[in-house]
């Protein structure tokens, strides 16, 4: 039996690349997201690639009922889940506090921070049952410093690093690992995102600068989760070599 990952938001950019990285390197997949298509492809793409079993589960990772109807119902074999890719987040705009739009904020909220403790609560406790696992959860440069006009994303990554940190408390009596994983500007979906389908202004995020590739932060994460069993990374930090902070680009 290959070990278990399983990727939230594995249909776009830093979930996808994991994936990819986990079956190259022979690990059964559970991945979700709630574009389903994306997911039957890439399902078919690792399976026939790296003959490798791949289970889809479409959810909004913001339902608590369906993240805990679709986690549960698995099949006992699939819970033996070695490493748990806290992934799926989202920034929603990006306006002054007094600009700001609620529905942004809730999505954001709710994804980023009640999203990730739904998936965490469920598959934590199929750790503990194994009595191993290892948890990385994908904070943000948004997670150490707040920016203009970030507010509330800043918000939600802040919390995401708070919880890292609780998480890891909490679980260190049970074995399991947890890692927060902390990029810079990443060239994804991420801002096409942001900006509610406007590519334009996303492309303008990226102009100038060589920002970091989906891969490089999938290349990351492998390195973290194979470490020895008495090593744990906790935390890390990683940036475009051109990007000093959030406000510090070095543009040409
Ligand atoms: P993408 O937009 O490319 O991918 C985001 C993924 O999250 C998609 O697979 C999307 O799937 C999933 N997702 C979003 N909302 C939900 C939801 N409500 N329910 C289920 N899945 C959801 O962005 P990135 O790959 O860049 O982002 C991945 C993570 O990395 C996020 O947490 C982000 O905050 C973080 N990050 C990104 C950085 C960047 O510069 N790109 C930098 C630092 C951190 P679907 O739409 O199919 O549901
Ligand atoms: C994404 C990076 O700088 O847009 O988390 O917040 S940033």
């Amino acid at each position: 039996m290959n070990s278990i990952v399983l990727i939230t938001g594995a249909t776009a950019g830093i979930g996808e690349a994991c994936a990819k990285i986990f079956a190259k390197n022979s690990y059964d997949l559970i991945l979700t997201g709630r574009r389903e298509e994306r997911l039957t492809a890439l399902k078919q793409r690792l399976e026939s690639d790296y003959k490798v079993n791949v289970k889809t589960l479409c959810f909004d990772v913001r339902d608590k009922g369906k993240v805990i109807e679709n986690l549960e119902t698995l099949p006992l074999n699939w819970k033996k889940v070695d490493v748990l890719i806290n992934n799926a987040g989202l920034s929603q705009g990006l306006d002054d506090i007094q600009d700001g739009d609620f529905d942004d904020w809730d999505t954001m909220i709710d994804t980023n921070i009640k999203g990730l403790l739904y998936v965490t609560k469920v598959v934590s406790n199929w750790m503990i049952e194994n009595k191993k696992g290892h948890i990385v959860n994908l904070g943000s440069i948004a997670a150490k410093e707040v920016y203009a006009k970030g507010n509330v994303y800043c918000a939600t990554k802040h919390a995401v690093d708070a919880l890292n940190k609780a998480m890891r408390i909490d679980l260190l009596k049970h074995g399991i690992k947890v890692t927060g994983i902390h990029p810079g500007a990443v060239e994804t979906e991420f801002s096409v995102v942001r900006f509610h389908g406007d590519e334009e202004k996303a492309a303008k995020v990226y102009e100038g600068f060589e920002p970091l590739m989906a891969q490089d932060i999938a290349e990351t994460i492998w390195f973290v989760v194979t470490r020895p069993a008495h090593v744990n990374i906790n935390d890390l930090l990683i940036m475009p070599t051109a990007q000093a902070s959030t406000s510090h680009h070095l543009k040409i």
